[in-house]
């Protein structure tokens, strides 16, 4: 098989730690073993220069490859970036032939229309939106379990298909190895219980496939090293690992303190 493509010049991330978004692109990078670099800044400084200059839609993450020349932002575009340039070679989280090709495209649309986006929505009025509003927060959480179910059932049948119906059998996605739109729902998913606020075991009621899906890639070396990079990152910027400022005990207190309007960001510096 041939290797990956490794770049002479580091890939430069910029992210803000806390957000999933950006760990989509870190554990891809991690899992192909790429040379890149964390360029990590804090959440307030998203839609201010120098951030907006890369990004002029003032979210992260966006990448600079000085390898190419090439900048980009949108996570998914980004994945497929790296995946079309250091993983076209070697394919260990791609495929060549046309069906799979776009089955992997289908499933990375899906996670950037259906699951980032709404999972995002349901933790902002869960946690962060000043007001309470049940039904906004009703009408997230039904999707965050609509689009789970969705991803347990694919997965069920693809079990039943391939005969692996045995507790540990390794499904994915597309075809009979994990690739790059697999890994792209994991930093989400991993979010989980703090979006929902539930215990893990009530986040995947009623979902063992999806679950196990999901626990294998947790425990991914790669995964492990991108926890790795966010808890020191997280703490370099005086926040706890949920996102919360240190000195601030609980989401609560947090939501109360943003609720009053106070500057919560002081705290955390
Ligand atoms: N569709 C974008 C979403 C990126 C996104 O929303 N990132 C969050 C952090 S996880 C952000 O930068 N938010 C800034 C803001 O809301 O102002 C992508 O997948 O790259």
């Amino acid at each position: 098989m041939a290797s990956t493509p490794n770049p002479p010049k580091p890939i430069v991330v910029w992210i803000t730690p806390p957000g999933p978004n950006s760990w989509k692109v870190i554990v891809v990078l991690e899992e192909l073993s790429l040379n890149y670099r964390i360029h990590s800044f804090r959440f307030d400084d998203v839609k201010k220069p120098p951030f907006i200059d890369i990004n002029p839609n003032g979210r992260v993450p966006a990448i600079e490859d000085p390898n190419t020349g090439i900048t980009l932002w949108e996570s998914g575009a980004i994945l497929q970036y790296l995946i079309e340039v250091y993983d076209g070679a070697a394919h260990r989280l791609s495929y060549t032939g046309l069906a799979k090709r776009h089955l992997c495209n289908q499933w990375l649309h899906f996670q950037m229309s259906g699951q980032g986006p709404y999972f995002g929505q349901a933790g902002w009025f869960q946690h962060l939106h000043a007001e309470k509003i049940p039904s906004a927060i009703a009408r997230y959480t039904a999707e965050i379990r609509r689009v789970l179910g969705v991803l347990d059932g694919v997965l069920a049948k693809k079990a039943k298909a391939e005969g692996k119906e045995a507790e540990g059998s390794a499904v994915w996605l597309v075809g009979d190895k994990m690739t790059f739109v697999d890994l792209a729902f994991l930093p989400w998913n991993f979010r989980l219980a703090e979006v929902l606020v539930q215990s893990w075991d009530e986040v995947w009621a009623g979902l063992p496939h999806a679950r196990a899906w999901h626990e294998r890639m947790v425990e991914l070396p790669s995964w492990k090293r991108s926890m790795e990079h966010r808890a020191r990152l997280m703490d370099e910027q005086g926040l706890q690992w949920n996102g919360v400022p240190k000195g601030i005990e609980t989401f609560t207190e947090y939501e109360e303190k943003i609720a009053r309007g106070e500057d919560t960001t002081a705290l955390g510096k």
